[in-house]
């Protein structure tokens, strides 16, 4: 049994301002250009499809093309997807029971009563059974419901009471798919600037990989960077592009995972994937960062950090003149230092506003109009009664 392992291709996601789709549908035709070579017998895409809980209409453009490009495929190769935390079930399920009919099996949120179970998808080999066990994204407050009271404390005991109701026969070979963040005894995975924060906060949502060390695979999604999790069966897959500057030396590849007769060790290959442009850092003087641009690199994403510390006139438009793709532009020297611990002396002292109102600047490159920033003023102050 041989099967892709894919997750977090998070489309519709900007890179600062920077729209992705060209890349999305790059990675995506080399995807199906290596599915259609290896002939895997599934393709396992592990959570966080989009980007966005509302996702753009070029974001489902984006996902129809590619579901429509794989099922193209004789003979047909089947899909199962999971739904991750940046997924909004409903939408995720959209048209899901006729997708089935096409060998495409989306499961987008975890049973919510007695009755309903992991959705489970049986396939075969020259050895047997393999059962793929879908399990999308969950927080503790979405299962409480199915057990005792005081049973689900924890994204842990959440993760393993799911398990655990479907009486799984571990002397089959299993497969899991699971969007969570799984921990080696409270060791993390290593993570990106982008996930650092919103991950690690108290190790609230962190699961121990125990709880699902019996399956034969574990094709996980939620971190950007591709890994295992004590385990080489037990596997993050990445993103199939660099979704933040911090992953600029990350090696963006498909997981090819090959599962032989039970008790056998799967055979774990990574197939690179290329982008259209590469997204990387260029720190030095102005002077130096253009030389070094060249017809290769002059289109990637770069983030740059300048050093002169006599600061040139309108540095960025002499940048642009080389480099097309500029994500950013800071500077490190005497001044930005000294500017740095002043700020951070008083870095309470800034008002959510003014923070979010440079946040958005920075994001959007322009100013929010009144409404916008009435909107924002509004949650602010909502949150604030809270
Ligand atoms: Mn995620």
């Amino acid at each position: 049994m041989k099967f892709f392992h894919l997750s977090d291709l998070h489309i519709g996601k900007q890179l600062h301002s920077y729209n992705l789709s060209e890349n999305q549908r790059a990675v995506f035709a080399q995807i199906t250009d290596q599915a259609k070579e290896q002939r895997p017998d599934a393709i396992l895409i592990c959570g966080d499809i989009f980007d966005r809980f509302v996702p753009s209409g070029e974001a489902y453009t984006i996902f129809d093309e590619f579901l429509q490009s794989l099922s193209s495929i004789t003979p047909k190769i089947p899909v199962l997807v999971i739904g991750g935390n940046h997924d909004n079930a409903q939408r995720l399920n959209y048209a899901s029971s006729f997708f089935e009919k096409h060998q495409i099996f989306v499961s987008s949120s975890v049973p919510a009563c007695e009755e309903e179970h992991i959705k489970k998808i049986v396939l075969k080999d020259e050895y047997g059974d393999v059962n793929f066990y879908l399990l999308p994204f969950l927080k503790p407050g979405y299962v409480r419901q199915l057990f005792e009271e005081g049973a689900i404390t924890d994204y842990e005991s959440a993760v393993r009471e799911m398990l655990n109701r479907e009486n799984i026969d571990y002397h089959a070979r299993n497969v899991l798919l699971s969007h969570q963040f799984y921990t080696n005894s409270g060791q993390a995975p290593l993570l990106c600037d982008s996930e650092q924060t919103v991950l690690t906060v108290g190790g609230l949502d962190h699961v121990d990989v125990s709880v699902i060390e019996k399956f034969d695979y574990a094709a996980l999604g939620h971190i950007h960077g591709a890994q295992m999790v004590k385990y080489p069966y037990i596997r993050y897959c990445g993103t199939p592009l660099k979704y933040s500057v911090s992953e600029e030396h990350h090696k963006k590849s498909v997981t090819m995972v090959t599962l032989g007769e039970k008790g056998t060790e799967a055979l774990i290959e990574t197939i690179p994937l290329k982008p259209v442009q590469e997204v990387r850092r260029e720190r030095g003087l102005l002077k130096e960062i253009i030389e070094r641009a060249t017809k290769e690199n002059c289109h990637d994403f770069v983030s740059v950090v300048l050093t002169d510390e006599k600061e040139p006139y309108h540095p960025k438009e002499q940048l642009e003149e080389v480099y097309d793709h500029i994500l950013e532009l800071r500077f490190d020297n005497a001044r930005t230092r000294s500017l740095f611990e002043e700020q951070n002396e008083d870095h309470f002292s800034v008002q959510p506003m003014e923070l979010f109102c440079s946040f958005y600047q920075e994001m959007q490159r322009r100013s929010m109009t009144a409404e916008e920033e009435a909107l924002i003023r509004e949650i602010l102050e909502g949150l604030g009664e809270e």
